[in-house]
């Protein structure tokens, strides 16, 4: 049976990092999403196309079949929720952690002594919800959609929950690690329907990023 896949990726980090996985399954792509305005990118493999979403849409293209897997931070998918996902493969890319982070001069340690109620900015608010709830430390949580590191440097907000990776985005703003929540990287998402209805021709896909990561 001619079975054709759709991969949804977003550009930049995990776009970057999934080509050598792809190259390990045989798969190539040509084109280069930072230069071409095109959102659907051909593979030297007929049947396979690659579609360019923002990394927090990867888990909705992929739970509704319009993708068939895709490549999504574990940051996203605990707030995605990941129904309708099968993660087989941790592909140990695009790594940092989740932390909480706040103004050089805020002392968090005495404030969470005291039972203060802080007010925290973050784009992850499921993970940042259980966080303190499991610390018991009462906090309004303010959504925003990016650059949680100017929250507290306006006042908006006494502490952040956001991504770190090399830290220089938290030095550059005054900022200071208080708390690692998790690690993070990117996981291979699969729609439940396709493992079983497209599963020859994905299931060798599957084992070479499994190799593939497992080698880095
Ligand atoms: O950027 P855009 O708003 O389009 O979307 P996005 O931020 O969701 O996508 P993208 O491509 O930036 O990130 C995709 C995935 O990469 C995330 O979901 C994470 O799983 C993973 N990842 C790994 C990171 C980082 N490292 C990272 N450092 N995502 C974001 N960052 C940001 C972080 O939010 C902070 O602003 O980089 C800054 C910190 O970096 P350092 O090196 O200064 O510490
Ligand atoms: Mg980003």
């Amino acid at each position: 049976m001619n079975q054709s896949l759709t991969l949804a990726l977003s550009k930049g980090r995990i776009f970057d990092e999934t080509l050598p996985l792809l190259e390990a399954a045989g798969i190539k792509v040509t084109d280069d999403p930072e230069k071409s305005r095109k959102l659907i990118l051909p593979t030297s493999d007929p049947a396979i196309r690659v579609v360019i979403v923002r990394a927090s849409d990867v888990p909705t293209y992929v739970q509704y079949g319009a993708a068939d897997f895709g490549v999504a931070g574990k940051d996203v998918l605990l707030e995605h929720g990941g129904e309708g996902l099968y993660q087989p493969v941790d592909l140990n890319i695009a790594k940092c952690r989740m932390s909480v982070a706040v103004s050089a001069g805020f002392d968090y340690a005495s404030a969470v002594r005291q039972g203060a109620r802080l007010r925290v900015a973050t784009k992850y608010l499921k993970v940042a919800r259980e966080h303190f709830a499991a610390k018991g430390v009462h906090v309004d949580l303010i959504k925003l959609y990016g650059s949680m590191e100017l929250g507290p440097l306006v006042g908006l907000s006494d502490a952040i929950v956001d991504l770190v990776s090399t830290g220089s985005t938290l030095r550059a703003n005054h900022l200071v690690e208080v708390e690692q929540i998790m690690d993070i990287s990117s996981r291979l998402v699969v729609n439940r329907a396709a493992l079983k209805t497209k599963r020859e021709k994905l299931q060798p896909i599957i084992e070479a990023f499994e190799r593939a990561a497992r080698s880095e």
